[in-house]
């Protein structure tokens, strides 16, 4: 029934109410900027809200969190709230397991569990899922509860949630960028939302350790199977030779996907921890979400990740025949 959840999750709000959201481990534009919105559709009913995620936004993602509102997990300070919270929310995902060392504070919880996600396959974890697997974005379901609830965007919302919708949808050149998301995109502008600011604050704000991070690693870029498959190795010396740890890579990724032909890309990067992060990105029907749901990850057809608990060479060792025969099917 469209719309049933989104009344659902409406029904929730209300003076004193109090809640938690948080979204993925490794969190991008989408996820960090549906919680910001959502926060203050929350407030606007009276609610209390906290942000409070597992890992920091990369730095080109700050200017969304200007009032410095998003906490770090730490147990000591979170699991109270946690437990004590009448519903708490993870935005951008479903999947209990994207909670990272949260998991068990959410599993504990006395609290309602909502997911509010785009993704496909949800998990079953939650008292209530606003998921619409058409969505764009998380950012476009967020959009649609102000909507339903007749509450106005205000210029700092629409801003938000503009953030968001560019994020996913790769600046309007994903498959994702519907005609709804376009509509989105129009009405977010006419609240307030400046999409030449916002494009200086998500692109225009490299650092130089990244500009030659993304060099360093392109230059390496390995293309197999004809300019099928593009590969990139991001070992954690050289994130640390250039001061580069907290850098999100994903648009070096993407640039892979410039190469005339590339079909599939993937990069890899060495974590402090000693685990992998792996990043996928595929064109047209090639599914890199099967894959990465096959190595404990997952996300969408075209573009998804994993985190595996085995060092980088070994990584690229077990993923380089799938990744192959992918590249080869079309
Ligand atoms: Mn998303």
């Amino acid at each position: 029934m469209a719309g049933a959840e989104e009344q659902s999750f409406l029904d929730l709000l209300g003076p004193g109410r109090r809640f938690v959201l948080t979204t993925h481990v490794h969190p991008d534009g989408d996820g960090i900027a549906s919680e910001h919105a959502l926060a203050r559709l929350i407030e606007s009913r009276g609610g209390e809200v906290r942000i409070v995620n597992v890992d920091p936004a990369p730095p080109s993602l700050d200017f969304l969190d200007a009032a410095g509102e998003i906490e770090i997990y730490d147990p000591a300070r979170h699991d109270a709230p946690i437990a004590g919270a009448d519903v708490v929310v993870m935005l951008d995902n479903s999947d209990p397991s994207r909670l990272g060392p949260m998991a068990g504070a959410f599993e504990k919880t006395g609290a309602r569990r909502v997911s509010i996600d785009h993704h496909p396959d949800p998990e079953g974890f939650w008292d209530l899922f606003v998921i619409r697997q058409g969505a764009s974005s998380t950012a476009e379901i967020v959009f649609d509860l102000y909507h339903r609830a007749g509450e106005p965007l205000t210029p700092r919302v629409a801003a938000a949630l503009y953030a968001g919708l560019v994020c996913d949808t790769g600046r309007f050149r994903f498959a994702s960028t519907s005609p709804s998301a376009l509509r989105m995109a129009a009405d977010l502008v006419a609240a307030g939302a400046s999409p030449a600011a916002i494009h200086a604050e998500l692109e225009e704000r490299l650092s130089s350790a990244f500009l030659r991070l993304q060099g360093r690693i392109l230059g390496a870029a390995e293309v197999r199977c004809e300019g099928r498959l593009v590969l990139l190795r991001v070992p954690l010396a050289l994130l640390r030779e250039l001061a580069a740890e907290r850098e999100d890579l994903s648009d070096v990724i993407n640039e892979t996907l410039r190469l005339d032909g590339s079909r599939v890309a993937a990069l890899f990067r060495e974590l402090p921890d000693g685990r992998t992060k792996i990043s996928l990105r595929s064109k047209g029907p090639l599914d890199v979400n099967r894959l990465a749901r096959g190595h404990g990850g997952g996300g969408h057809r075209n573009a998804s990740g994993a985190v595996v608990e085995i060092g980088l060479d070994a990584t690229i060792a077990r993923l380089l025949p799938e990744l192959e025969s992918l590249a080869a099917q079309g």
